[in-house]
């Protein structure tokens, strides 16, 4: 299998996350991706590849112009604002309902518009490392619509919480929703499946009113986990999305043999959309030993998901997404990916 895999994220450097009253060492950090390259070559699963630059023709399929130019533009005007020595760019300031949602000039405003959470930080090379994410997923989509069997996309940042006009939840740009319009724009039917720990609110948003691509997502109950508002079990598509949408909310606690269950309703669902090619949004977040998250799933059991992951039987594009146990990142997404190749 091919990874495509950009050094632009060394320069995206989280350093600290505001987390239940208290400061704590950021956990979306670039060890992530190298610790998974690094198992990726030691297990000589193929070939390490730069990604192709796209441009942001494809990003803007997805995307608010509005929220691109923002991101570009998001650090130095923040640095303008508050001098060199402010290092990343965070919001702290919302148009609530009450007050008005016009869209304002000044950082403070435009970042209280754009993000949706203050958790996602704009540093000198972030805007680089996320569009470089972007040309990731794409390079990995080019090569499943040019007929290979599948394709690793480790992207990061990620990318699945990023609707089209927000960011939020250590995304910027949604690599994966990118991806899909590129390969529905050239005539696929691709169904989207979420197994990271958080849902996909962003990618959920962007083809929620759509009936030309299926998002299905398996995650930790909204009612207690990131991001709160979204992913619900009564979230079924509207308008013409309607029924093109599957939440399954898990508890706190669960293991494999309640995923498994929660995965054969993901495919019974995919599998009566009739897609050509899946995408997933590979989270290792599900991990027993995530220091973020409350499921249990074990090493091996990722080999029983890229077991059931191949089960589809469609050309599958992996993208990366959540994942903070940065000693067992690597063997777990590796695990997924070997798992899925040895069928
Ligand atoms: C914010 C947690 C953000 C979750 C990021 C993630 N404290 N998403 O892993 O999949
Ligand atoms: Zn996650």
């Amino acid at each position: 299998m091919k990874t495509f895999y950009s050094p632009a994220h060394l320069g995206h450097i989280p350093a600290q996350e505001f987390e239940g009253g208290r400061l704590l060492p950021a956990v979306e950090i670039p060890s992530r991706a190298e610790s998974v390259r690094a198992r990726i070559e030691e297990r000589k699963l193929g070939p390490i590849l730069e990604p192709h630059e796209f441009g942001n023709e494809p990003v803007v399929r997805v995307h608010d112009p509005e929220l691109v130019g923002f991101l570009g533009e998001a650090f130095a005007a923040w640095q303008k604002a508050y001098g060199p020595k402010a290092l990343a760019a965070l919001p702290s300031r919302w148009p609530a309902p009450g007050l008005s949602a016009r869209r304002a000039p000044d950082i403070e405003s435009r970042l209280g518009t754009f993000a949706f959470d203050a958790g996602t930080p704009i540093m000198k090379g972030t805007w680089e490392a996320a569009r470089a994410a972007v040309n990731v997923a794409l390079s990995a989509a080019q090569e499943i619509r040019g007929g290979e069997k599948s394709a690793f996309a480790l992207a990061r940042p990620p990318g699945h919480h990023a609707a089209g006009d927000v960011f939020g939840g250590f995304c910027y740009l949604n690599n994966i929703a990118i991806a899909a319009q590129y390969l529905a724009d050239a005539g696929m039917r691709p169904a989207i499946l979420d197994v990271d720990y958080h849902h996909g609110n962003g990618t959920q948003t962007i083809f929620y009113r759509r009936s030309d691509v299926l998002f299905c997502s398996i995650h930790a109950d909204p009612n207690f986990a990131y991001p709160h508002f979204l992913g619900f079990a009564d979230e079924h598509g509207e308008g013409a999305g309607e029924n093109a949408n599957l939440n399954l909310p898990m508890p706190k606690g669960t293991d494999w043999a309640a995923y498994g269950g929660a995965f054969a309703a993901a495919r019974k669902k995919i599998e009566a959309f009739g897609p050509d090619v899946l995408l997933v949004s590979l989270g290792l977040d599900t991990f027993v030993d995530d220091p973020i998250a409350r499921f249990c799933l074990t090493s091996d059991d990722y080999l029983k998901l890229g077991d059931a992951i191949a089960g589809f039987r469609l050309p599958t594009l992996f993208v990366f997404e959540g994942g903070y146990n940065v000693e067992k990142l690597g063997l777990n997404t590796v695990n997924v990916l070997e798992a899925f190749l040895a069928h």
